[in-house]
C-alpha cells in the first residue's frame, strides 16, 4: 500500500477524551472513529489488526478442531424466555421490537441460539463431541463504556460451544479451548494468564479469564510471578490426547493466579515474599463449562450409549477479539506510539522514502516494494513529499515493528537502513539484503 494512496487519519493531538495509552494512539493512529458511546467505526489500519486476530483465532480453533459458523446478532426474545435469562439479563440487554411487534433482542452473547441449533439437528452420542464457534459482533448496554474499544457496547467476541456426552468430555473440551485460547494470545504477543474467577451471568462451577498484566487493567489480580514466565512456545499438541491437554492446563493452572473475585488470601499469603504480586490486568478472555444448565431449560437432550436420553453437556468460550487491540498496545507501546507484535501488525513493514522525487531513491523504494510484494509481504511505502521527520513520526506512531529507510546517501554507497521499532536499532544492508531479512522474520508466520 502506497501511503500516498491509502485512508490513515492522523491526528497531531492528543484526544482529550482518551484516558488510556491504547485508546490515545488508536484514535491518534487513524485505527478508529467513535460513532456513539462504545460503538467504533474501524477505519483501514484498525481493520487490518482486528481481520489479524480474527485470522489468528480462527486458526488457532480449527488446529483443536472446532467448527466455525455464523449466527445472526439479532434474536428473538422468545429463545430467552426458555432459558429464563430473558428478565434475569436486565438493562445490558438491547431489546428491539420489529415492526410486526415481535420483541427481539441484539445478541449479548449466543447460549440459546447455539443450543436451538444443536437440540434441532443433534440427537444421538454418536454425532458428539462438537465444539461449534463464531466470531461476531455482540451488544452489551454497558453501564460505563469506556477506554475506546477496551470497554464498548458493540464489541467482537469469537465464542465457542462445545457439547458432549459426559462431564469428562466436557472438562476436555474446557481444556481444549485453554490450550487453544494460549496459543492464540502467544501469537499475539501476548501474556495472558488464566485465573480463576467467578462465572457471573453464563453459569456454571467451572470457569478461568485470562488476564494480559497491565496498569491500566479493569481487574484486580493475584498471583505468583512465576507463572509470567510459563510458556507454551512451539509444542506439539494432540488436541484429542486428553491426558497431554490435562497436562498442559495444569502447567498453566497451578500457581497461585486469581482475579479479585475468587482471591484467597489465606492461600496467597504462603506465597514466597519475593514472587507474590497484586496488579491490574486485562480480561481477553473467559471460559466456562456449566454442564446442563442450558440443555436442561431448552430440552436439547442426546441418547446415550444405553438408549436413554439426556441433557448434552455443555460449555461456552470467550475471546474478546476487538478488546485485544487495546489489550497488545497498552502491552506494547512507547513514548513515541504503538509497538505491533509480528504476529499482528497490520503490515509487515514500512518503506520510507527520505527523498520523495530522487530518482535513485524512488527506483530503490518501488524495487523494495515489488520485491517484498513477490514474497507475499505487502509493505506500507510511505511515498508522501513530506519531511524525513514527519515520515519516522508517523511509522513510529502507527507502530509497524520493521522499517526500511532509503535515502541519497546510503544509497550512494548501495545500502539501505533496516531498523527495529522495538529496539530503535538500525543496520546499513543492501536492498537484496534488506527484503531477506524481512522476509526470514516473516517466514512460518
Ligand atoms: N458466552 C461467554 C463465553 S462465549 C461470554 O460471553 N463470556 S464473557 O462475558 O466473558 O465475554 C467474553 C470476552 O469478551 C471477555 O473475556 C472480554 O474479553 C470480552 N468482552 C466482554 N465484554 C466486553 C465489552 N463490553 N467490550 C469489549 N470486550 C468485551
Amino acid at each position: 500500500m502506497r501511503l500516498s494512496r491509502y485512508f490513515l487519519p492522523v491526528l497531531k493531538e492528543n484526544p482529550a477524551e482518551a484516558q488510556i495509552v491504547s485508546h490515545r494512539y488508536m484514535l491518534r493512529a487513524g485505527m478508529i472513529k467513535q460513532q456513539a458511546a462504545g460503538i467504533y467505526s474501524w477505519l483501514p489500519l484498525g481493520y487490518r489488526v482486528l481481520k489479524r486476530i480474527e485470522d489468528i483465532v480462527h486458526q488457532e480453533q480449527i488446529r483443536a478442531g472446532h467448527i466455525p459458523l455464523l449466527m445472526p446478532t439479532l434474536q428473538p426474545a422468545d429463545l430467552w424466555r426458555e432459558s429464563g435469562r430473558y428478565d434475569d439479563y436486565g438493562q445490558e440487554m438491547l431489546r428491539i421490537t420489529d415492526r410486526q411487534k415481535r420483541e427481539m433482542l441484539y445478541g449479548p452473547t449466543n447460549e440459546e441460539m447455539i443450543t436451538d441449533i444443536f437440540r434441532a439437528h443433534v440427537n444421538s452420542y454418536k454425532d458428539l463431541p462438537m465444539t461449534l464457534y463464531h466470531i461476531q459482533w455482540k451488544f452489551r448496554d454497558e453501564m460505563r463504556p469506556r477506554f475506546g474499544v477496551m470497554r464498548g457496547r458493540e464489541f467482537l467476541m469469537k465464542d465457542g460451544y462445545n457439547f458432549d456426552i459426559d462431564r469428562e468430555a466436557a472438562l476436555h473440551a474446557y481444556n481444549r479451548h485453554m490450550v487453544s485460547y494460549l496459543r492464540s494470545y502467544e501469537r499475539m504477543g501476548l501474556t495472558a494468564i488464566p485465573m480463576r474467577a467467578a462465572s457471573g451471568p453464563i453459569g456454571g462451577d467451572n470457569t478461568h479469564e485470562f488476564l494480559v498484566l497491565a496498569q491500566t487493567g479493569e481487574s484486580e489480580v493475584f498471583y505468583d510471578d512465576r507463572v509470567t514466565a510459563l510458556k507454551l512456545g512451539q509444542r506439539d499438541i494432540d488436541y484429542d490426547d486428553r491426558a497431554q491437554v490435562a497436562k498442559v492446563c495444569e502447567e498453566f493452572t497451578t500457581l497461585y493466579a486469581r482475579t479479585d473475585e475468587t482471591h484467597d488470601a489465606a492461600v496467597f499469603d504462603t506465597i514466597p515474599d519475593e514472587h507474590r504480586k497484586v496488579g491490574r490486568g486485562i480480561e481477553v478472555g473467559q471460559i466456562f463449562y456449566f454442564g446442563t444448565k442450558y440443555s436442561e431449560s431448552m430440552g436439547a437432550l442426546v441418547v446415550n450409549d444405553k438408549g436413554e436420553r439426556v441433557p448434552v453437556e455443555m460449555g461456552s468460550h470467550g475471546i474478546g477479539v476487538s478488546r485485544l487491540l487495546g489489550a497488545i498496545i497498552e502491552a506494547s507501546h512507547d513514548d513515541k506510539g504503538i509497538i505491533w507484535p509480528e504476529g499482528v501488525t497490520p503490515f509487515p513493514v514500512g518503506i520510507v522514502n527520505l527523498k520523495q522525487g530522487d530518482s535513485a531513491c524512488d527506483a530503490a523504494c518501488a524495487g523494495l516494494y515489488k520485491a517484498l510484494a513477490a514474497k507475499g509481504l505487502e509493505a506500507l511505502y510511505d511515498d508522501r513529499d513530506e519531511r524525513a521527520g514527519a515520515k519516522f513520526a508517523t511509522m513510529d506512531l502507527i507502530g509497524l515493528p520493521w522499517r526500511i529507510t532509503a535515502g541519497p546517501r546510503g544509497l550512494a554507497n548501495g545500502v539501505v537502513e533496516v531498523t527495529s521499532r522495538r529496539s530503535g536499532e538500525s543496520e546499513e544492508m543492501s536492498v537484496e539484503a534488506a527484503v531477506d531479512r524481512i522476509v526470514q522474520i516473516y517466514a512460518g508466520r
